[in-house]
């Protein structure tokens, strides 16, 4: 695509002409904003790759104008005036610059329906099982039908506005573990959520300058949708293309969709050049633990949807002495340094996190870092401009709700979408933590997985070694409530929490997890937890939140091989009296640890059909061993 190599005759000659005018037409406000944009010489600074892009993209797209975002406070004012004007946006008056969207109710959330990866190759993105068939671990577009899919949506498409160049970061500029993207978007709302999640503007392209590499992400929003939020919900497309470094989105504004930075690039093309480069992109949390002797270590976690990842990774803990710290909540970048320490950076800069269910008790942490300098979508709001939703306490008698209808209590709607957000600066967090821009990264001494598991699975499972731990990320399924045709909710499978994130095969995905114990290298722990068992009358049998800490606790005793564990069939789980349950009332301790006979038959047997026909041929052999492993050690308990 993009296959514009030449711009029209006229379009350097008009960008420079509305050079002044570039974050649209004559407005006040936006040639404030517009001294130092995209002057002449600004397009000429652009390195020669970005310049092409940019140059190549407008003539596909026609813009009106071209606005290279610096990155300032000036642009971002700029911008918000903008979008106040259009509609798209307005002030929360009770916070100091807080800021609630509405999005067009068609346009609430990612669609994975719509999303592909583009190679020559099916076999590179789909396991063998499941060639030329739907596949649940990624949708497959061959190079003709994306060349075509760009071709239908995208020419002239930004005609009558203006092209953001947006160049970001992921991870802190200049870290040896970071990478620079470049998004075009005629998206404002777009900019403002970048400069929060990323690092953006002149910096970045300063970075540039010694090296070119950067991600190709073009996005346009299309010309249906609702007055202050254009979209086309029923053109949406979000195209992947691992070979040539290129992220392409059409119709939708919302979240990872048009964020291009975030699941797109972070973990869908950031997995393939992770493996390309030996290192790892994953859908997970980062912490820095400190025990009460004073001692930090850091976890990796990686969660399905639904189990309050964003929730540990600002855990207040409950046992006396220890303290947690936060270097992320959602993607983690880790790589083997020189000296065999697994180092993790996170590549995003703040927190796009589900606002249905954050409150003072689920997580105070997230209530004090997010009522300032954050854009709230698709939220509830009160008479006195500030938000709402559903589990934030007891309901106003009056809002106004996500679709700007008047609601109340009685009403028989949610007042929030359930997919609201928060999008907030990380570093407003009040335990972010000290090292959380580190260049290095932070040095992980365990990896967590996890599901929301109502039966059979205990609170805690220390894997045997690598590989099994490997097989526990391969197995991994989680509660959720299911599509909107089912009722209720099902257990699905979702490995390593990247089903919707994976950027190529499965099975080779595995295999790199499995190339990482090398000669030298200190290999983490992996443990699977589960805080949401529940007994025979539906309560759950762990407190979680900030017990959860007792559990960490046992983790990091276990990294320091103390030998508070007994074998299971399932792994290694803690004996009587490791767990520190010290002040925490009756446990059904019995019940929680369990491990059900009939349930990990019925499981391993789940486990094999989902490598079978999900996988096939591609699943490395090592899995299928690891299946026959728990098989004879529960049938043998
Ligand atoms: O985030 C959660 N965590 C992790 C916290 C660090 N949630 C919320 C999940 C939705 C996103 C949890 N919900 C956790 C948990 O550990 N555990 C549960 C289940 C649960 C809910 C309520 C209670 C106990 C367990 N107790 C009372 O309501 C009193
Ligand atoms: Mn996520």
């Amino acid at each position: 695509m993009l296959h514009f190599n030449t711009i029209p005759e006229d379009y350097v000659k008009k960008t420079a002409q509305c050079a002044q005018l570039a974050l649209g037409c004559s407005r006040a406000a936006h040639q404030t904003a517009l001294r130092g944009a995209a002057t002449p010489a600004q397009l000429a600074s652009l390195t020669p790759k970005v310049r092409a892009f940019v140059e190549r993209s407008a003539a596909l797209c026609q813009p009106d104008h071209v606005h290279v975002c610096d990155g300032s406070e000036a642009e971002a004012d700029a911008l918000l005036q903008f979008m106040q004007k259009q509609g798209t946006l307005k002030s929360l008056k009770q916070y100091d610059n807080c800021w609630l969207a509405r999005t067009d109710p068609a346009d609430v959330a990612r669609v994975e329906s719509r999303t592909f990866i583009c190679s020559e190759n099916e076999r590179d993105v789909v396991p063998a099982a499941r060639i030329g068939q739907k596949s649940a671990l990624g949708n497959y577009i061959a190079p003709s039908d994306y060349e075509n899919a760009v071709a239908d949506r995208f020419p002239g498409c930004m005609k009558g506005r203006t092209m953001y160049v947006i160049p970001f970061s992921m991870g802190p500029v200049g870290s040896p573990l970071s990478k620079i993207g470049v998004e075009l978007t005629d998206s404002p709302y777009v900019v403002y959520s970048m400069r929060v999640m990323t690092r953006i503007g002149s910096k970045v392209l300063e970075a540039l300058r010694q090296d070119e590499t950067f991600v190709k992400c073009l996005h346009a929003v299309g010309h249906a949708g609702v007055p202050g939020w254009p979209c086309d919900p029923q053109r949406t497309i979000i195209l992947h293309k691992p070979a040539d470094d290129e992220i392409v989105s059409f119709g939708s504004g919302y979240g990872g969709n048009s964020l291009l930075g975030k699941k797109c690039f972070a973990l869908r093309l950031g997995s393939v050049i992770a493996r390309r480069e030996g290192w790892l992109a994953e859908h997970m949390l980062i912490v820095g633990i400190t025990n009460p002797q004073g001692r930090k270590r850091y976890i990796a976690a990686a969660f399905p949807s639904a189990c309050g990842k964003t929730n540990l990774a600002m855990m207040t803990p409950t046992l006396p002495g220890y303290k947690v710290e936060c270097v992320g909540d959602d993607i983690a970048w880790m790589k083997f340094d020189k000296n065999g320490v697994l180092r993790a950076i996170n590549p995003e800069n703040g927190f796009f996190g589900v606002a249905p269910g954050t409150s003072e008790a689920t997580n105070p942490i997230a209530m004090s870092t997010i009522f300032r300098n954050t854009v709230f979508t698709n939220v509830a709001e009160t008479e006195e401009g500030g938000v709402w939703w559903e589990g934030m306490g007891r309901a106003p008698a009056k809002l106004t709700d996500w679709k700007g209808q008047a609601w109340t209590p009685e009403s028989k709607t949610p007042a929030a979408h359930p997919n609201s957000r928060f999008c907030t600066p990380a570093d407003q967090c009040p335990i972010i933590d000290s090292e959380w821009e580190s260049a290095e990264g932070v040095p992980i001494s365990a990896i967590l997985l996890g599901g929301r598991r109502p039966a059979g699975v205990p609170l805690v499972v220390e894997a045997r070694d690598w590989k099994h731990g490997v097989f526990m990320g391969a197995s991994m399924r989680s509660e959720s409530t299911a599509a909107a045709e089912h009722s209720g909710k099902v257990v699905m499978n979702d490995p390593f929490a990247m089903r919707p994130f994976f950027g190529y095969n499965f099975g080779e995905y595995l295999k790199h997890w499995l190339s990482m114990p090398q000669a030298g290298r200190k290999m983490p722990k992996i443990f699977h937890v589960n805080w949401f068992r529940k007994n025979d009358e539906g309560k759950f049998l762990w407190p979680g939140f900030g017990d959860n800490s007792r559990v960490l606790d046992w983790v990091l005793r276990r990294c320091d091989n103390e030998p508070c564990y007994t074998e299971t069939p399932l792994g290694y789980v803690p004996r009587e009296g490791d767990l520190n349950t010290q002040d925490l009332g009756p446990i059904d301790m019995n019940t929680l640890f369990s491990i059900p006979k009939d349930f990990w038959l019925q499981e391993a047997d789940a486990i094999g059909k989902y490598f079978k026909e999900e996988v096939g041929s591609d699943l490395p052999k090592e899995m299928w061993d690891e299946l026959e492993t728990l098989r004879k050690k529960v049938k043998s308990s």
